[in-house]
This record gives C-alpha cells, structure tokens and sequence, in this order.
C-alpha cells in the first residue's frame, strides 16, 4: 500500500517536471502553473465557477491543475499537497469547510508556495498561511435574505413560521448565510425559525429535507434556502405536496443562477439574492501578482444585487449561467 502511494507519488512528481519543463515550478520561467482545488460539482453556482476559472486560465496563459473534491475535505487537503509535491507556482482553493486546514497550510507556506483563497474562507487565526481571500461578504447575504423577509411579512399578523434549508454543514457560506439572516429577524419575535437543517447545497438534498419539513411542520410560510439548488428541489417537494411554491410557502434563496431566476420570473421563487461565481478572470490576476511576488490586498469581495421578478425578468436574457 505505502510503496504503491509512493509510487504515485514519484511518477506525479516526474510528470510534472517532464510535462511543464520546470517552468511552472519554483523558480522556473514560462508559464504559471497554477494549481486548484474546488469543492466539488454541487450546485450550478459551482459549474459556473468551475467554467469560470478555466476559461480565464487559459485566457490568461496560466497552466491549470485542476481537481474536484466531491465535497470532501480530506479530497482536498490531498490535491494541495500533490500540487505542494508537484511544485505548482501557485496554490488556489475554495475550501469545502472552514476548520481544519492549517496543517496544509504550513506545508504549502514551507515549500514557498503561495496559496489563495477563493470564494470560501478558513478559520486558521495565522493570516500569513495564506495571501489573500476572493469572494462574497456571506453574512451581508443572509442579511439580505432577512431584510426581505421583514418587509414582505412586515405587517402580517401572527407567527411567520420559516424553514430554513442550510448550506454544506461547517462551510463559510453555510455559517454566514445563517448568521445574516438570524440576526436580522432576531429584532422581530414574530419571525420563528421553526426547521433548520442541512441539504448539503444540492437539488436532492433539498427536495428530500423538504419533504420532512412539509411532514413534520404543521404551518410554514416561508422557506430560506442557504442557495438556488435546493430551493429548486424545495420547489419540487412543495408541489408534490400539493402547495402553490411563492404562494402557499414563500421562498428566499441566495445565488442567482439561470434556473432560479427563471423560477423568480415565474412566480415560484420571490426573491433571489446574488452571489457571484465569475471568479476566474479577477483570480488569475491576482494569481500573476503573487507568483510575481507583488503585494496583494488581504481581502477582496465581489459586487453584488438582489431580484425580485421584475429584475429576473430584465437579467435572463443575458445571464451567463
Ligand atoms: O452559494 C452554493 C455552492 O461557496 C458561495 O457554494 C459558494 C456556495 C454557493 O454550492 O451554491
């Protein structure tokens, strides 16, 4: 077993020196060679983020290792030390789940690599593991979600029963959609969370978590789904349950992707709040300046807005994803 990792191991190592020529490698010239290592293929939000990246890669000029961590952290915690091993210039990753990662993190930073992070945040209090962070303010979502909740039920009378259908259990996303949204109902006792649980960010998840939900609950207004993907499986189950969805049961989700807006502009959906995933070309630029060992800021967040149906309908005929 450990000769035959080994094994792996060397002939990755020979395949990344014979493949790139050294130039991608510490020190080398050429092209950058950037290894990433994305969480996984779970929602159409991570497809466009996928397609994103390597699109403005190859626009770029930058070798991509690519790999797909299928949701796992120890998949991914694999990949960034092949890419360690293999010498990559730089190192990006969108890490599944906030804990755990300091570990790699200083392998990486002993082998003078420099590691980005995109989209997703870690918890390691030691802010020099990494350059920087690309991606969206999280707890400013949930915020958003909550704020169109208190003025779409701002005047009803009696309970608003909400369920609440989570991201990926431990991820930044997950964490933060929860907190914005929780503390800006917290100033109403009116707003009652009465189901919260995870669907993992996927379709299945969410259809099959709100199933249970629709059992167990005997009233709910309102759905918050953490993104798109399972609202849309809400959205199923919802149906099958004989219930108008955006009617009977409101719903909120975050993302903003094609099939969501579509669902906005159809009634089934009332609001939708934007995360960006076009990531790649702002990514690669940053990839350049730290390989070229230039300053980059600690932080950068993308820009964002919020539909309601009248601003589903305007943005479906352009949305790229
Ligand atoms: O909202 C969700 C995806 O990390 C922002 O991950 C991303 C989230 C996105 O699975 O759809």
């Amino acid at each position: 077993m450990a000769r035959k990792s080994w094994t792996a191991i060397v002939a990755a190592g020979l395949f990344a020196l014979t493949a790139c020529g050294g130039g991608g490698g510490a020190g080398g010239g050429g092209a950058i060679t950037l290894g990433f290592a994305q969480v996984g293929a779970e929602s159409g939000w991570r497809t466009a983020n996928t397609k994103s990246i390597q699109d403005s890669a190859k626009t770029a000029g930058i070798e991509l290792k690519f790999s797909d961590a299928q949701q796992k952290q120890e998949n991914q915690i694999a990949a960034i030390r092949s890419y360690i091993q293999q010498k990559v210039k730089v190192i990006a990753f969108s890490p599944v789940v906030e804990s755990g990662w300091d570990t790699v993190l200083k392998e990486a930073k002993t082998a003078n690599i420099p590691v980005i992070l995109t989209d997703r945040a870690v918890d390691s209090p030691d802010k020099t593991l990494y350059k920087t962070f690309l991606g969206s303010d999280f707890v400013a979502e949930g915020k958003k979600a909550g704020e169109w909740l208190a003025k779409e039920f701002g005047s009803a009378a009696g309970d608003v029963s909400i369920v609440e259908l989570q991201g990926t259990t431990g991820s930044a996303p997950a964490n933060d959609r929860k907190k914005g949204f929780a503390d800006v109902i917290a100033s109403n006792p009116k707003f009652k969370v009465v189901a919260s649980q995870t669907g993992e960010f996927t379709r299945a998840k969410g259809k099959e978590v709100m199933e249970a939900f629709l059992k167990s609950q005997p009233k709910i207004d309102v759905l918050y789904a953490h993104n798109d993907d399972m609202a849309l499986g809400a959205i199923e189950a919802i149906e099958a349950a004989g219930k108008v969805p955006g009617k009977d049961i409101k719903i909120v989700s975050v993302d903003g992707v094609r099939d969501a807006l579509q669902a906005l502009a159809d009634g089934k959906i009332n609001h939708v709040v934007e995360c960006n995933p076009l990531l790649g070309p702002q990514l690669m630029d940053l990839v350049k300046k730290v390989a070229a060992g230039e300053q980059v800021p600690p932080r950068i967040e993308t820009t964002e807005t919020e539909f309601d149906q009248a601003a589903a309908k305007a943005a479906l005929p352009q949305r790229q994803y």
